[in-house]
């Protein structure tokens, strides 16, 4: 079996027993065991001068975890600058918000570029290597520069943008090509599929062939012959089932249902980011007190929200609105024994929120723009079966694909959202078990394991020319 070398920005917490794990952890390590290999990236750490200059090795067990400090301005231009600021809000659809610098794209390429010189004596003939998100697309041709021929994929964890947008970033040829050089490109979507195929289509000679499938496409472009294709990421949906049903009755859900006395909870949980659409979904949630008064005194809405990105204006200013709009909402509507809305600026382990999200009559999940969001498939999961709440998507997440027996919303559709959580919050028994029924097949079908194995299978069958 060959090895698998996975690259991503950060590398998770080494010690698993502390781990507050997100998706792409679970699945990456579970990865890895399997086969072994390497889990290569930044530390997370930022040095002042240069950047490391030789990875730090910590072996577990035929796991190796190699690691790399950043400096100071290769952490401004390739991770605050290029990727958080260009990248990032491109691939979300927000024109308004990129910035645009030769300085930070060089940056972007140069760090690229460093990091694949740190893997490369690495690796072996036959290593598999499956390169994670829009930090490092430019990776691969990277490693192809130096003469690797080793299976290469890559999996984007954010939306792609149709052509439109795309072509507003200077240069984006450049970047399509950079992706280009991977075997196997990965998509959570047929959308965002279907953008980068009609990049290929429209903006420059390549082909693209699909055989009666929407999810998968042969690419041929830039000299090369790829696959493109469709795997929605997700969870560990039978460890979730059980960490949900042991958290409900832990001390700190005991204590958050004791301080509800009696009223129902509707429940957000998102990094602080303006992809989240937490301004709007604030909105809703007072326009759902607005027209349906009854609701006054009798719900709580809990938004989890740690910052994140604190180095980019933009987390800055949206933490500011979000404070604002909290303050003003409570403000408004607040009784002496009653806040509207409980807004936490921290984050809380896996365990702890399992035990929030079985206690909540409503999950409030509503992004702008998602590539999946992990959160909705987390709360379906933690529901009790017998007495499930009800999960309220934005359309725009793409995890909206899949669980279409959610409340489907638009989040900019502010009194329509109030609407769904009026919904939601009187659904009767029956409907909200035969929702979360089929919610709950989907997920045990497609967990995890499902994601992991499906892309790793295709990431072994390349090349595909
Ligand atoms: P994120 O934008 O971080 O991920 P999401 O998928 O919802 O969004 O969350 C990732 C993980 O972080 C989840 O497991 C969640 O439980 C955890 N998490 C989120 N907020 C938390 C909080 N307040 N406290 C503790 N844990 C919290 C990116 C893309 C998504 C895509 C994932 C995986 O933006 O669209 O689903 O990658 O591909």
């Amino acid at each position: 079996m060959s090895r698998l070398v996975v690259v991503s920005n950060r590398v998770a917490p080494i010690d698993e027993g502390k781990q507050t794990a997100g998706g792409l952890a679970v699945a990456v390590l579970a990865a890895l065991k399997k086969t072994g290999g390497i889990w290569f990236g930044w530390s997370g750490n930022v040095v002042e001068g240069e950047s490391q200059d030789q990875p730090t090795l910590t072996e577990a067990g035929r796991l190796t975890y190699a690691t790399l400090d950043l400096g100071r301005r290769d952490h401004d231009e390739y991770y605050n600058g290029f990727a958080n600021q260009t990248l990032w809000p491109l691939f979300h659809f927000r024109l308004g918000l990129i910035a645009v610098s030769r300085r930070t794209r060089q940056g972007y390429e140069r760090v690229n570029a460093w990091f694949a010189d740190r893997l490369h004596p690495l690796l072996r003939p036959d290593d598999m290597i499956w390169v994670h998100d829009y930090h490092l697309i430019p990776f691969g041709e990277e490693l192809r520069r130096k003469g690797c021929t080793q299976r290469m994929g890559f999996f984007l964890h954010t939306p792609f943008p149709p052509p439109e947008l795309i072509t507003a970033l200077p240069n984006h040829a450049d970047l399509i090509r950079e992706l280009c050089a991977y075997d196997l490109v990965g998509f959570h979507t047929v959308t965002d599929l279907r953008g980068f195929l009609d990049y290929i289509r429209q903006e420059t000679d390549g082909q693209v062939e699909q055989r009666g499938d929407e999810e998968t496409a042969t690419v041929r472009a830039f000299g090369r012959t790829l696959l493109a294709k469709v795997f929605p990421i997700s969870i560990d949906t039978a460890q979730l089932e059980s960490i949900a049903r042991t958290s409900a009755r832990s001390r700190q859900t005991e204590r958050l249902r004791e301080s509800l006395v009696g009223r129902r909870l509707i429940i957000g949980v998102d990094r602080l980011d303006y992809s989240k659409g937490l301004p709007q979904r604030f909105e809703a949630f007072e326009q759902l007190l607005l027209s349906y008064p009854e609701h006054c005194n009798r719900v709580t809405f809990l938004q989890v929200a740690p910052p994140s990105r604190e180095d980019v204006p933009e987390y800055i200013a949206i933490r500011r609105e979000l404070s604002e709009l909290a303050g003003r909402i409570n403000g408004r509507f607040a009784e002496f024994d009653w806040m509207p809305i409980r807004y936490l600026n921290r984050s809380f382990g896996q365990r702890t929120l399992a035990g929030f999200y079985r206690a909540a009559n409503v999950g409030f999940v509503t992004p702008l723009r998602d590539g999946m969001n992990l959160v909705a498939k987390e709360y379906v999961a933690c529901q009790d079966p017998d007495n499930p709440g009800v999960l309220v998507l934005s359309q725009f997440a793409g995890a909206a694909r899949e669980l279409e027996e959610a409340l489907i919303v638009n989040p900019f559709d502010v009194e329509g959202v109030a609407d769904a959580l009026q919904r939601a919050l009187t659904m009767p028994l029956p409907e909200r078990k035969e929702r979360h029924g089929a919610l709950m097949r989907r997920l045990r079908n497609h967990d995890i394991g499902w994601w992991r194995e499906s892309y790793v299978d295709a990431l072994t069958r390349a090349p595909y020319d």
